[in-house]
């Protein structure tokens, strides 16, 4: 076993093209699509100028389903395919790559770090790449705040995320992900990005709420490296305003 930080391919390929500039990533939940809905939805999306999918959501998951999405979404694209884990119940070998996250202000030491323990050596074995990530939730967290037993950030306590946040970096994460919560009225709020932002070295990922052009371009210009969106596609397909939050990502030059 050599010292060398170990970034896989996936991640480093992320990394590459944010050299160039932001990028946006589709969240799909598996058990809300089918496997061909899916695949549909992610060639849609990665024709548009999505770097990649993310398999995941807040509610049971079988693994058979996240194979077969999984399977179904890598032979429609070839940008990659990231779990998005919820559980143990989401690992997948067919997604090749999984976000190895941490609920950083969850109430329940599973989500921060038991199932890690428990699954880390099976993740070895299927092969998996694991991408290291802070997930930290801010209000009003919705699904994930209640699942997750998360003491979700208030929106104005703007030192409080950034707090989480640098912990994450000198924990050595290499991504920090702020959530407002699948579903959420209002993304996390475009202050709170900036102070992070000004306190971080690693990307920032923020997602929750993004349904407009005009929001992601809120969030990109307060320092937003990877914007995720999930509900957007998921109800309205491949339209206008998923159109444009793609658009504002794409004309957003490299810090
Ligand atoms: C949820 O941040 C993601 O984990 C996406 O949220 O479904 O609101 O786009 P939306």
């Amino acid at each position: 076993m050599t010292r060398e930080t170990r970034i896989g391919p996936v991640e480093q390929g992320l990394l590459d093209q944010l050299e160039r500039g932001p990028i946006h990533l589709t969240l799909i939940d598996p058990e809300k699509s089918s496997p061909e809905e899916s695949a549909a939805l992610a060639r849609g999306a990665v024709a548009l100028g999505s770097s990649g999918i993310m398999l995941g959501g807040s509610t049971g998951i079988s693994p058979e389903r996240m194979d077969a999405t999984a399977r179904a979404v890598r032979g429609a694209v070839r940008a990659p395919t990231i779990i998005f884990p919820e559980g143990p119940g989401s690992l997948s070998p067919e997604a090749r790559t999984i976000f190895f996250m941490s609920l950083l202000n969850s109430r329940n030491l599973d989500l921060v770090i038991r199932t890690h323990a428990r699954t880390a050596l099976a993740i070895r074995k299927l092969g998996l790449e694991t991408v290291p990530m802070g997930y930290i939730v801010i209000a009003p967290g919705m699904r994930v705040g209640e699942v997750g037993q998360v003491d979700a950030i208030d929106r104005a306590d703007v030192a409080g995320a950034q707090g989480y946040a640098l912990a994450a970096e000198m924990l050595g994460m290499r991504w920090v992900y702020l959530e407002a919560g699948s579903g959420a009225p209002a993304p996390v709020p475009a202050e709170m990005v900036r102070a992070v932002r000004s306190v971080l070295s690693v990307p920032l990922i923020v997602g929750g709420g993004i349904r407009s052009g005009p929001e992601a371009r809120r969030l990109l210009d307060a320092g937003a490296e990877v914007l995720v969106t999930g509900t957007i596609a998921e109800a309205e397909g491949i339209g206008p305003r998923f159109r444009a939050i793609l658009a504002e990502v794409k004309r957003t030059p490299g810090r």
